[in-house]
């Protein structure tokens, strides 16, 4: 026995791709032979020639087919093989002379091998089974009017496997269906009634390899007559044109394989017929049917098998898409709701998870998450946020698929046994390579009744011919744990819609923000363009007004009137006030992310600049000014020290009655360094703590404080383009504390999750 999981697996894959149709042997019940066309030589034969004719294969091989039948019925053979299809030549009656006036009568059937060969295929026709066409189609007619009446698979499965056994009269007759992972299970029997039922029992992918089942997709119909019958070989075995053996794919002799006869053996079976099921190009299922001795089946007989197993499958298939279908429909409701959902909702994530129905009932599942933007939302029973993060990081790093599904977590994923009561399942869909949907369902502990032990299916033993099929099929009970119900097919595609209507949301989320961007680029470079005109082309002629008042002031004072001079002062002031805006917003419009020179900038030496220019007015108010010892930060040191004149100075501006006291102190937070500008002056009302950075935004009149209310909004543009943050605490006649932060590693270490529609496509810094 092998115990060793690896040498199971090499065995398996040894299974899968035997290549059993290039088997040279058939079975011996009837004749083989390969022709050439168009002059029907005889390529090879099987050596069971003698028994079947009374000719040696070496009087044929080398001869043509008119040397082993009567030229009319060559002739006749010609014609046919001259139709589109050789379906109306098969079968044909044959009568081979063997000796004397003794004659024996077979079913021909020809095919043509993939590399251009002719088989002709004969067995002994046996007349009492001959069924003419038309009585099957009312057999297949009266199943049909039976099956349309049912509802339930289970009662249709039953009657297929009673009409079948009712036409062929095998002992056994069952419905086998694969499930997606390549085992079967029984889903109809119909038996004598001694034998003992195979109904409801599982059997492992392994009893029927994967070479086998490509085998029944093209050849739908396979008998073994007489599981006991030695099988002869094809001479030569190799065809003498092409070198290389026959494929003997479409073959209804083929002898099968030594592995299949022991396992039928093993069962009791003397005689065996399989029907293939083909549903969308794949196997779907197979009807089995067992004879406890050799059986012989007609090929009338066995056609109108193969018949019968289309026409009442189609119907299978028929239900089993109405039944999908209902399912699908509802699935795609919800679907479109959630949709509309998320496209309402600001955040879409809300909008999947806030209403009635939501994403647990897309994928009729307990619990959900949405990993979004380094954010967890979770609903129903879920495994905890830690618990999620590890397993994210697990489907990034294993999983490159559109979906991910499996009922089974734990066997992919270890760590998930903890939580098994609510994840034994997992649907997945990536919404980019960062961002997941998730659908869970908890553990249902199953029993699976086996024929016979799957843990050990076969038994390798070299001595005794390699693979051999095990021998006891007893019932063999398997309790599965850490598994979930599986996912419905239209399940996933719901998903996969799903992840569809995501993506077009947050795309057009992005496009929004995209267009945001754009938008304030362009009011930027438009206030660029009039800081331009206003420094240039506005100076002049401004500066033309105030030299010709003050021209007119004194070339005329002796003339003026006090009204008049007092005049003259007003339109000097308005001028200079307008000089300084004009300056002020140049300022402002400087200030841009492009611009900004990052360099290691010592703090301590950009603030003594700053207050170096405002000597004069410290000096004025007699202000204290205290500083801790400031941190080397990146950062322009023109900007940083015009930051700190724009605060200190505000400070020194808005004090009351007491001395002013200004301290600039400085903190050192987990990545960013946090600056303080402390004063004990008139303070802001916390409610204007927003205004005071909105560009000419001022508090005040400016009798009472003069300035153009561009400081603080030049302070917040420069923090921002250092990717900082600037705020105010105070209250009013309390003093106020400005604070800004500046990144430790410059404004390249973004914080994140700052700039979250860069990171959507997996493209973020
Ligand atoms: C083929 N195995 C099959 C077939 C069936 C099964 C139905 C197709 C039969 C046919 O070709 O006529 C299995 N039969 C079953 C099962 C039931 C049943 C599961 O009645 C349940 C009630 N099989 C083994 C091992 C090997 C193997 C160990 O168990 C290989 C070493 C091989 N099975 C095998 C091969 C075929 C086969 C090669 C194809 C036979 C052929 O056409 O050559």
């Amino acid at each position: 026995m092998i115990n060793d999981a690896s040498l199971q697996n090499v065995n398996l894959t040894q299974l899968r791709e035997a290549p059993i149709h290039f088997n040279t042997q058939i079975q011996p019940h009837g004749v083989l032979i390969v022709l050439k066309e168009p002059e029907l030589s005889i390529l090879q034969v099987s050596s069971n020639v003698y028994t079947h004719f009374g000719v040696t294969e070496s009087d044929l091989l080398e001869g043509t087919l008119f040397d082993l039948l009567d030229p009319f019925q060559v002739e006749q053979i010609q014609a046919g093989l001259t139709a589109e299809s050789l379906d109306y030549l098969n079968p044909t009656k044959i009568w081979v002379r063997k000796r004397g006036d003794d004659y024996a009568v077979f079913d021909a059937v020809f095919h043509r091998t993939n590399d251009g060969f002719l088989v002709l295929e004969l067995e002994p026709t046996f007349a009492h089974e001959n069924i003419p066409f038309l009585s099957f189609y009312h057999l297949a007619r009266t199943s049909i009017n039976r099956l349309e009446s049912t509802t339930n698979l289970r009662d249709f499965c039953q009657i297929i496997v009673q009409e079948v056994r009712k036409i062929t009269e095998f002992d056994r007759v069952m419905l086998y269906k694969f499930d997606h992972d390549g085992h079967g299970i029984v889903i109809g029997e119909e038996k004598l009634s001694h034998l003992e039922s195979y109904l409801g029992l599982h059997y492992p992918e392994s009893d029927i390899p994967k070479a086998a089942r490509k085998l029944f997709a093209s050849n739908w119909i396979r008998l073994i007559p007489d599981t006991h019958a030695e099988p002869v070989d094809v001479v030569p075995a190799i065809n003498p044109i092409t070198e290389s053996r026959a494929n003997l794919t479409n073959s209804v002799l083929r002898s099968a394989s030594k592995c299949h006869i022991e396992y039928l053996h093993n069962m009791g079976v003397g005689a065996s017929l399989t029907i293939s099921l083909i549903k969308d190009g794949q196997l779907w299922g197979l009807i089995a049917c067992h004879h406890q001795t050799p059986k012989y089946v007609s090929y009338e007989l066995r056609k109108a098998c193969e018949f019968l197993g289309r026409v009442i499958f189609s119907e299978i298939s028929a239900r089993e898409e109405t039944q999908d279908y209902d399912y699908r429909m509802k699935l795609t409701n919800i679907q479109t709701k959630l949709v509309e959902y998320m496209s309402q909702a600001e955040n879409f994530v809300d909008g999947l998870v806030q209403h009635q129905p939501n994403l647990l009932d897309l994928a009729a599942s307990q619990g959900a998450a949405v990993y979004f933007g380094g954010k967890y939302t979770l609903i129903g029973e879920t495994p905890k946020e830690e618990d999620l993060s590890y397993l994210v990081q697990w489907l990034q790093a294993n999983v490159d698929e559109e979906v991910f599904y499996t009922n089974s977590l734990p066997q992919h994923y270890p760590d998930a046994e903890k939580y098994k009561n609510v994840a034994s399942g997992l649907l997945a869909i990536p919404i980019s390579k960062r961002n997941y949907v998730l659908w869970f369902r908890p553990e249902v502990i199953q029993t699976v009744n086996w024929g016979g032990d799957p843990n050990n299916a076969f038994e390798y033993n070299q001595a005794e011919g390699g693979l051999r099929p095990r021998k006891s099929f007893e019932l063999w009970k398997q309790t599965v744990r850490l598994t979930s119900l599986p996912w419905q097919l239209v399940e996933v595609k719901a998903a996969l819609e799903l992840r569809k209507g995501i993506v077009n949301i947050v795309l057009r989320q992005a496009d929004e923000l995209a267009q945001l961007a754009r938008d304030l680029e362009l009011s930027n470079a438009e206030l660029k363009k009039f800081a331009y005109v206003a420094s240039h082309d506005l100076q002049e002629p401004l500066n033309q007004v105030a030299n010709y008042v003050q021209l007119l002031e004194m070339r005329y004072s002796n003339e003026l009137d006090e009204d008049a001079t007092e005049f003259i002062n007003y339109a000097v002031e308005g001028v200079s006030l307008m000089q300084t805006l004009i300056d002020d917003v140049l300022a402002y419009s400087k200030v841009d992310v492009q611009a900004v020179e990052f360099e290691l900038t010592d703090a301590n030496t950009s603030l003594e600049r700053a207050l170096t220019h405002l000597r004069q007015r410290t000096a004025e108010t007699k202000a204290i000014i205290t500083h801790d010892d400031l941190p080397t930060v990146m950062a322009d040191r023109t900007q940083l020290m015009q930051l700190f004149q724009n605060l200190v100075g505000n400070a020194i501006k808005f004090h009351s009655d007491k001395t002013p006291k200004i301290h600039i102190g400085t903190t050192r937070l987990e990545d960013e360094w946090l600056f303080s500008v402390y004063d004990n002056g008139i303070g802001i009302d916390p409610k204007f703590s927003e205004r005071i950075f909105v560009i000419f935004q001022r508090l005040h009149t400016r009798d009472e404080y003069p300035g153009t209310g561009m400081g603080l909004a030049i302070c917040k543009k420069i923090i921002e383009c250092h990717r900082g943050r600037i705020w105010v605490e105070s209250k009013l006649g309390e003093g106020a504390t400005f604070y800004f932060t500046l990144p430790v590693g410059g404004h390249r270490s973004e914080r994140r999750g700052r700039k979250v529609q860069n990171n959507i496509f997996g493209r973020g810094q």
